[in-house]
């Protein structure tokens, strides 16, 4: 195990949701960006993410003279609170420019139109006083496999890599890859390609990767395994820490909400590979439940990272002496035992 060390907690104005889904309205009414700033402030985290457009509201219709101003405003407002700026992404799946995805979109105006927008995002980063870009790469992929060509699709990824990372020679890439939702199949789906493509790129050492616990699960996978396959890399540089009840529709559901043993392996695998001591950020993606009422709307939030720091006491608590004597002896069934126990207490 690692040395004991503190982490460093992060979440996104979106993580305080107001309840919509695609079947239905908010169940909260809208609050400002400042809200949930002091929000943020209050419950104790440390750094905020942001889309390009959270710091910059309406992106596209501003100049870039404007998308200074704001950003530097937004830089000092952060100071102000003692907030760091974690990373920045751009959201490309929102435009009508980005229907038919942005980087892989088969018009070629709207590729060049993702690629404008990852540039702004970029100089947005700079003013926050980040270097870290994540690409959640919402659309770029498929609802039918023919509409596109998956060999050039690949082509056009990197060469939107190879852009971003010439424009900032300071800048890194951390890609988050989902399997699907909202596009059928994606192209990046797990942390195995993420870090494959990375060696395509003109600059390989800056191309990394962030891990949801959700979107490793929702592609057949242990989230713990991912960070230790990011970690043997050295290339996790951000984390979206969350839980998930099998294949279905993305839950976003509050750290060890589904599967506490699946937790707790994962802090494992975050302890012994030292994730933070480098500076990143443990983050919380998730959403509160839709019946939520507004006073309790940050609970999600609280009870992630109380049932990680707890997660985080049960790694370090582990009796790795037994655990490894149980394993030598090959007694599995005592050491799965011994895990369940543990978790429950005893
Ligand atoms: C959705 C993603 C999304 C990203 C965010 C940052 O499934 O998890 O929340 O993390 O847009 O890029
Ligand atoms: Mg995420």
């Amino acid at each position: 195990m690692a040395k004991a060390h503190s982490y460093k907690f992060c979440f996104g104005p979106w993580n305080l949701s107001e309840g919509q889904d695609p079947y239905g309205p908010p169940t909260r009414p809208a609050q400002s960006f400042d809200w949930k700033l002091e929000q943020l402030k209050k419950l104790g985290f440390d750094a905020m993410m942001f889309h390009d457009d959270d710091a910059v509201p309406d992106i596209d219709g501003k100049s870039d003279t404007q998308l200074r101003k704001e950003a530097r405003e937004l830089k000092k407002r952060l100071d102000g609170a003692g907030i760091a700026a974690e990373m920045v992404a751009p959201r490309l799946w929102f435009s009508p420019l980005t229907i038919d995805g942005a980087y892989t979109s088969n018009d070629p105006k709207c590729r060049q139109y993702a690629i404008e927008r990852s540039l702004r995002c970029i100089d947005i980063a700079r003013y926050l006083g980040t270097d870290l870009i994540v690409l959640w790469l919402a659309r770029e992929g498929t609802y039918l496999r023919e509409s596109k060509n998956g060999r050039r699709s690949v082509e056009l990824l990197v060469e939107a890599l190879d852009k971003m990372l010439a424009y900032d020679r300071k800048i890194r890439l951390a890609i988050e890859p989902k399997p699907n939702e909202p596009m059928d199949h994606a192209y990046l789906p797990t942390i195995g390609h993420a870090l494959a493509i990375a060696q395509l790129t003109r600059d390989p050492k800056r191309v990394g990767c962030l891990i949801e616990s959700a979107h490793a699960m929702l592609a057949g996978l242990d989230p713990a395994d991912e960070i230790d396959f990011a970690m043997a890399f050295g290339k996790l540089w951000s984390l979206h820490l969350n839980d998930q009840n099998g294949l279905k529709f993305d839950q976003d559901k509050p750290f060890g909400s589904a599967n506490l043993r699946v937790a707790f392996n994962q802090v494992r695998a975050l302890e012994r590979n030292g994730y933070g001591k480098n500076g990143e950020y443990v983050c919380f993606d998730v959403h509160p439940f839709r019946p939520t009422k507004v006073e309790h709307w940050l609970a999600h939030l609280e009870n992630s990272r109380r049932t990680f720091l707890r997660l985080v006491q049960k790694a370090r608590t582990f009796n790795e002496k037994a655990a490894k004597a149980l394993i030598a002896d090959r007694n599995y069934a005592a050491l799965d035992q011994m895990v369940i126990e543990h978790l429950m207490g005893r």
